[in-house]
């Protein structure tokens, strides 16, 4: 057989899929795995007769690798990364590219991607989302590190990708750690995504108390409007679905949400960053909060449960859920597009934000329609501030924030709790207030730590501190800070 275009370590579900993947457009590929006895299983089973080629060890593997050869890293996140570098650096030639499709953290992919070019070589890090099915038939791949190494790698990770209108949901990202840091961040939307879902069937569930069925036909009405996603489809799947005892399976589903971590990794890095990434935190806290059913079981007894009405036109209600879901998810998606904006600056990376879009249109767990116009407005503006401001989503906003503003003092009133959404409507209200009561925080740092403030009477840049009770002096906190 010939030399392969390109080496896969690591034959867990998602190696498996994507070497298939790559394999059925045309690219032999080459695979290792530590268990050797998974390289032989593979290649006896699903790899028969295909253009695959089994590697009982590295040295194998890359002597089966045409030049500049490409390995691609599909092992578990964290040591596992490292040690596979520090394996393959004596192995491979100046100009050979180690690419790590794994989840790892962009602060990891930073330093790999240094460490790999000071040894002559090129890394990328490659986030890749669209779980195993996604691997098999086309991920959204997002890819950084060594420019150099994009080129030779292009025609394989765009082949591989899912397309849509014939565009492939892949590009080059950035150096560094961007690729990585564009798929944390896409892993944050997600959590925002499915949390505004889980808050929408509880407004349906609770108040309206609606069935499954019912409710199962509303999701997937939506779904053929601007909240058409994948998210929301399977969302209609699941409340359809029932067990082979004729029960409906999310009916007896744990109400307590799991989480790896990606998550909370956005949401302390828009605080590093200083972005108000309100509605990201909040579902990763609503996950915490969920987590812990026994706790809430004794603050229902404690404390008192609610009991919600519905309200008095049932039909309006539904209407405004879906507005309210779709300006919170206009919300999330222009915090999320502030972080990485944000990120770009710290980092360096020139950031291509309607192409990221693209990436996220198709593929991966929040494609959707609506990623489509978002491509849309940074094409028409790509220095674009936030999401809010592009002409199209200022007028979407309009339009749907009355039913949010509706649905939240509804829902606070009655008492069930939909963090993400209020957290939506109160950063909308945040945004659009020119004077804000911040002038209170900074008057009180100043009477307690002589912290001083500027004036609006005033050029900024001047600051001024005020003796509030006659006692405290007129030294100010910088004086003695520095
Ligand atoms: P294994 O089959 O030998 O366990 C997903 O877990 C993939 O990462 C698998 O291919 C797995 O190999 C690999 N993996 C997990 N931990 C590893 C480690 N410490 N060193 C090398 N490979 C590892």
């Amino acid at each position: 057989m010939n030399k392969a275009d390109i080496g896969l370590i690591g034959l867990a579900v998602m190696g498996e899929n994507l070497v298939m993947n790559m394999e059925s457009k045309g690219f032999t590929v080459a695979v290792y795995n530590r268990t050797v006895d998974k390289v032989d299983k593979f290649i006896e089973g699903r790899a028969k007769g295909k253009n695959i080629i089994g590697a009982h060890s590295l040295e194998e593997l890359i002597a089966n690798l045409k030049s500049p050869r490409k390995v691609m890293l599909m092992v578990k996140a964290g040591k596992p990364v490292d040690d596979f570098i520090e394996k393959l650096l004596p192995l491979l030639d100046k100009g050979d590219i180690i690419i790590d499709g794994g989840n790892s953290h962009y602060p990891d992919t930073q330093r790999r991607t240094e460490y790999v070019e000071s040894k002559g070589l090129l890394y990328i890090g490659a986030g890749v989302s669209g779980g195993e099915e996604g691997a098999l038939k086309g991920p959204s791949i997002m890819p950084g590190g060594s420019k150099e190494a994009w080129p030779p790698v292009k025609p394989i990770l765009q082949g591989i990708a899912a397309k849509v209108d014939g565009h492939p949901c892949c590009d080059w990202v950035g150096e560094g750690g961007a690729g990585h840091y564009v798929k944390m961040t896409h892993n944050g939307i997600e959590y925002g995504d499915m949390q505004l879902i889980a808050e929408s069937y509880i407004l349906m569930r609770d108040m309206l108390k609606l069935s499954n069925d019912e409710m199962s036909k509303i999701f997937a009405e939506w779904n053929k409007g601007k909240l058409d996603s994948y998210l929301i489809e399977i969302t209609a799947d699941i409340l359809s679905y029932k067990d082979e005892e004729n029960k409906y399976a999310i009916d007896y589903i744990m109400d307590t949400a799991g989480q790896k971590g990606t998550g909370k990794w956005t949401a302390m890095d828009a605080l590093e960053e200083g972005v108000p990434l309100t509605l990201i935190a909040e579902a990763v806290f609503a996950r915490c909060l969920s987590s812990d059913k026994e706790q809430r079981r004794h603050a229902e007894e404690l404390l008192g449960k609610n009991s919600p009405k519905a309200p008095e036109d049932k039909e309006q209600f539904v209407k405004d859920i879906e507005n309210a879901l779709y300006a919170a998810k206009v919300i999330s998606y222009a915090q999320g597009y502030v972080l990485l904006r944000s990120a770009a600056k710290t980092y360096g990376w020139n950031l291509n934000f309607g192409g990221i879009a693209l990436m996220w249109r198709g593929g991966c767990i929040i494609r959707s329609a609506f990623l489509g116009k978002i491509h849309e407005a940074f094409t028409e503006n790509p220095d674009l501030e936030n999401l809010l401001f592009a002409p199209y989503f200022a007028n979407a906003m309009k339009e749907a924030v009355p039913s949010l503003r509706r649905i939240c003092s509804y829902a606070m009133q009655e008492g069930v709790a939909i963090p993400s959404m209020a957290s939506a409507l109160c950063y909308w209200d945040g945004i659009k207030t020119f004077s804000s009561g911040a002038n209170m925080i900074q008057a009180q740092r100043d009477y307690f730590g002589a912290h001083t403030y500027e004036r609006t009477d005033r050029p900024k840049g001047e600051f001024f501190h005020t003796n509030w009770t006659g006692e405290g002096g007129d030294t100010q906190s910088g004086v003695y800070n520095a």
